[in-house]
């Protein structure tokens, strides 16, 4: 029997070409099913995807807040972005503070651009991580549209210390939490309380999302932060607080707003949980912070 075969054929079996579906794991879940990638180490290419992207010259907004104490954190989180995030494209670095004077000044690549945007501070610091929320989709609308393809948050005590590029774009993206990436439903840390806007039932709700590191194009994270802040407002006007804040709202948005991509724990690590055999690479590290001497006065 003589079989005429398509040409398709012949690329799935191109073990000689580096590009021809050479990317592959075997020891994690690279696929939601809703069909959204997860992106883990040795599942991309990124000399296709950076060619993809540099055609379209992308511009990325990187939104990072540095409130009070938290300045001290921008220098090694700028340099090191400088270093690992989006090598080779155009960047924006949105830095929300209070205090503008305090932001350093970083050597910063082609193409390549520090925004200073002063805000006003808030006592508590939950109430500054939830305001995060309100100050992303005010400025989204107001400047980040006109500047900006997609628009990446992340919290500013951490440091890059791996390549964080274009693989991670799409409309909507969310970070598995490094604490609840091999965690049941069950034991995921969701708001349970049902008089709070953030509520997510039982059985319900597919991953535990970090607040820490989201993004996608503006117009859906103007939709993400603006559909959050104004739960969070709903929530305070009742007098109750998500039991993670701004984390449990993204948490909740999430279930119904499915992500079209989400990051693997490679793009926010704490060293603190240790090093598993599937982390091929520590992207986005935690800095040890002194929880009680940094976020208070
Ligand atoms: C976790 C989440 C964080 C947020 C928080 C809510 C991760 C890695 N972090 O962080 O995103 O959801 O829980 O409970 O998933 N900030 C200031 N000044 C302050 C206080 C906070 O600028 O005085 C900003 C800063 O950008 C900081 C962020 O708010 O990175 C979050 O605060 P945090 O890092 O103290 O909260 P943490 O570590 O509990």
């Amino acid at each position: 029997l003589h079989l005429q075969l398509p040409p398709y054929f012949l690329l799935l079996h191109c073990d000689s070409k580096e590009h021809c579906l050479s990317h592959r794991r075997t020891d994690v879940l690279m696929m939601t099913p809703w069909f959204a990638p997860i992106v883990w180490e040795g599942t991309y290419n990124s000399e296709i995807l950076n060619e993809e992207f540099r055609q379209r010259n992308v511009t990325v907004g990187l939104t990072v807040f540095a409130i009070k104490k938290y300045v001290v954190f921008l220098q090694k989180f700028l340099e090191t972005a400088e270093m690992y995030f989006m090598v080779g494209h155009r960047v924006n670095y949105y830095v929300f503070t209070d205090r503008p004077e305090e932001v350093p000044k970083v050597a910063l690549k082609d193409g390549r651009n520090v925004v200073v945007l002063k805000v006003q501070n808030y006592s508590r610091w939950q109430e500054i991580s939830m305001r995060r929320m309100e100050m992303i989709s005010y400025f989204s609308q107001k400047q980040f549209i006109n500047e900006v393809n997609y628009l990446v948050s992340v919290d500013v005590d951490m440091r890059f210390n791996d390549e964080v590029g274009v693989e991670i774009l799409s409309n909507l993206f969310g970070t598995l939490h490094p604490g609840f990436y091999a965690s049941r439903r069950q034991s995921f840390t969701y708001e349970r309380r049902s008089a709070s806007q953030a509520c997510v039932p039982r059985d319900e709700g597919d991953f535990y999302y970090a607040g820490g590191f989201f993004g996608g194009t503006v117009k859906e994270v103007y939709k993400l932060t603006k559909k959050c802040h104004e739960a969070i407002m709903l929530d305070k006007a009742k007098g109750i607080e998500a039991i993670w804040q701004e984390e449990s709202h993204l948490n909740k948005y999430f279930v119904y707003h499915k992500p079209t991509k989400i990051l693997s724990p490679e793009y926010l690590w704490d060293d603190n949980i240790g090093r598993p055999q599937i982390l091929k690479k520590r992207r986005f590290l935690a800095v040890p912070k002194n929880h009680a001497a940094i976020r208070n006065k």
